[in-house]
């Protein structure tokens, strides 16, 4: 296997050293080939929310895979989930299920693209939609310019298409030709380059923008949704997208990912319309008995407010033991190892990644495993207990003493 892994950044390049192999996880806690034991803060990037092995997730996998693990058929989990999924979205009025967040973006943009009949898209600097080929390019100068493909294998006259913009810079976006623009996809809370929340106003006014240009808003909320609120941030924010895509929490750490949104833009999606989009299990009853099991235990009145509670129980305290600028939405946290405000990439690129890699390494040895990147976030779960916060919080002042 390329790397030894079989995504790129667990290689741990990001931070040096050798990844260690897990071999099981139950609640907060990793445990790796060699019987070491981690409080995991990585919750697989996102989708175990609520701990590792949840018994009611495992049965509902146990259970259905008895009767078979793929059919190629509809099936009736697709539709509970197609149900608890448009009641904690209202914009999402009609939804498909793919197999992961890129599958749910790639679908999103050839939707918007056939919908307004034009070929650009906007993107945003840093933020990450999963490895399609449009989505896989970086700015020019960092200001409204033509783009070049940011993966080899990229055709250039792909990522010409592409038009990356800088985030929290409200003056570029009145720049931008949008009657050319088929859609403009961002990360409402950008958590792929660390975490780097939008400045106020900066979504209301691409919302605004792109209404006003019949330009398709998508809200790549494959991090945030059913993270930040059971409606994800355009509950939070109070600002609906066009498109909505969805990922990681939505499997319960199974293949899942999702695309919905306004009715008559999903119509135009094969079989009812000319756009095609496909998958051979996409919908398979065991990932949707892990979906639905995920999201029925994760809507018990109180879970946002016990997962408030214990993120900032640990971020408030993680403020004083470590130098950095912090940042936290919900239970999405990180650290920037500088002493500068981070508003966009160029900040966050400005951060003393060996730091981090050196605070990582020091935490992973006092049994915390962190993201291993500076260019990642934070997740806690609702299985972290306040002994695994103190616990954490001990092994950071450790650690910044040892650094
Ligand atoms: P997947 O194809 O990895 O399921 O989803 C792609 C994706 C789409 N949109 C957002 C906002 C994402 O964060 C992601 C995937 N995130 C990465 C890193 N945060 C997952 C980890 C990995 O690539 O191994």
């Amino acid at each position: 296997m390329p790397g030894g892994v079989n995504s790129p950044v667990r290689a741990f390049g990001g931070v040096g050293g050798t990844p260690f192999f897990t071999q099981r996880a139950k609640g907060s806690r990793l445990w790796d080939v060699d019987g070491n034991e981690y409080i995991d803060y990585v919750c697989s990037w996102g989708p175990m929310i609520l701990g590792h092995a949840h018994p009611k997730v495992v049965r509902a996998v146990q259970e259905a895979a008895r009767d078979g693990t793929s059919f190629g058929t509809p099936n009736s989990r697709e539709i509970r989930l197609a149900q608890l999924v448009c009641e904690s979205f209202p914009s999402i009025q009609k939804v498909r299920f793919v197999n992961s967040g890129t599958e749910a973006t790639m679908t999103a943009i050839r939707l918007a693209r056939a919908f307004t009949k034009r070929d650009k898209i906007v993107k945003f600097e840093g933020c990450y939609h999963g490895h399609a080929d449009s989505l896989l390019v970086k700015a020019g100068s960092g200001t409204a310019t033509f783009d070049v493909p940011d993966s080899a294998g990229v055709p250039a006259d792909f990522a010409r298409n592409t038009l990356t913009l800088p985030l929290n810079d409200f003056s570029v976006l009145d720049r931008v030709s949008w009657k050319e623009i088929a859609c403009a996809i961002i990360e409402p809370i950008p958590a792929n380059m660390g975490l780097i929340p939008l400045k106020s106003g900066f979504l209301q006014k691409l919302r605004d923008l792109t209404q006003k240009n019949g330009v398709i808003l998508i809200f790549d909320e494959v991090i945030s949704g059913f993270r930040v609120a059971r409606g994800g941030a355009q509950e939070l924010y109070g600002i609906q997208s066009d498109l909505t895509t969805l990922g990681k929490i939505i499997g319960g750490g199974l293949p899942v990912g999702a695309f919905g949104g306004r009715a008559d833009i999903m119509d135009m999606l094969a079989p009812n319309g000319p756009v095609y989009q496909a998958g051979t299990l996409s919908g398979n009853p065991v990932a949707m008995a892990a979906s639905i099991a995920t999201l029925e235990e994760l809507f018990h009145a109180g879970t946002y407010k016990k997962l408030e509670q214990s993120s900032s129980a640990l971020c408030d305290e993680m403020k004083k033991v470590v130098p950095g600028q912090h940042a936290r939405v919900g239970s999405l946290f990180c650290t920037f190892f500088t002493d500068r405000e981070v508003i966009d990439q160029a900040g966050a690129k400005r951060s003393e990644t060996k730091r981090y890699a050196k605070f990582f390494h020091a935490m992973l040895e006092r049994g915390v495993y962190l993201a291993p990147s500076q260019f990642e976030v934070g997740f806690m779960s609702m299985a972290h207990t306040e002994a695994d916060i103190e616990q954490t919080l001990q092994a950071a002042r450790e650690a910044v003493k040892a650094l």
